[in-house]
């Protein structure tokens, strides 16, 4: 059953295994035509999570700001959001416009993300759709107004989360990963996917 933290709603286990490794597949095949980088923040520190993207519009940083971008670092569009991710976002998010923009997120080895606000996007109103796959993840999530006082909770791979309302403008983070806790990824490390209406 769903859980709710700070206005998150989590959906423990959603995808099957069987969806998991469909979905993964489908992502592999997103980063061979859009490789996953390390991006450099506008203060010049690097993340230690690496992205890549799918969608009309991707999620970079480097030193010049937060934005998004039509075209890959390549200078070619994004690949098309696989049709695996496009239906859990059919099934949760409880609007009937499709996504177009699709972050994925990998954690290797002692990855991490700080806390922020995710407000990057042209029209805040959307909901966000997050999917875990792969390594336990300690997901943190304070207020709107201040990242503190916090809750969290260990995301697993299948798990599905809704962020909407007010919620939405919540700081959040990962803390850390649980190394090799899931042998979805024979490589170890965690992907996560987040869906929004950037546009
Ligand atoms: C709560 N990603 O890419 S996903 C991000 O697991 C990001 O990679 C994390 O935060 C990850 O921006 C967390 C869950 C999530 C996504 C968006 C949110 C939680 C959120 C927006 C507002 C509040
Ligand atoms: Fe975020």
């Amino acid at each position: 059953d769903a859980v709710d933290l700070n206005g998150v709603t989590i959906m423990p286990g959603h995808l099957d295994r069987r969806a998991q490794e469909a979905m993964l597949d489908d992502l592999r095949a997103v980063a061979k035509a859009a490789p996953f980088r390390q991006y450099e923040t506008p203060g010049g520190r690097q993340m230690s999570v690496r992205m890549t993207a799918a969608g009309a519009r991707g999620w970079v940083t480097d030193r010049k700001g937060y934005r998004y971008a039509e075209t890959s670092f390549d200078g070619s569009p994004w690949p098309d959001i696989p049709a695996s991710v496009l239906t859990v976002w059919r099934q949760v998010s409880g609007v009937d416009r499709d996504p177009d923009s699709c972050l994925v997120n990998f954690y290797g080895e002692g990855a991490r993300m700080g806390l922020h606000q995710d407000k990057d996007e042209a029209d805040l109103h959307w909901p966000v759709v997050s999917i875990s796959l792969g390594d336990d993840a300690l997901f943190r999530v304070g207020g709107v107004e201040t990242p503190t006082p916090s809750k969290s909770r260990w995301l697993k791979s299948g798990d599905v989360a809704v962020i909407g309302g007010a919620a939405r403008l919540a700081w959040h983070g990962i803390d850390r990963i649980k190394f090799r806790s899931s042998d979805l990824l024979p490589e170890g490390g965690r992907v996560n996917v987040t869906l929004r209406m950037a546009g």
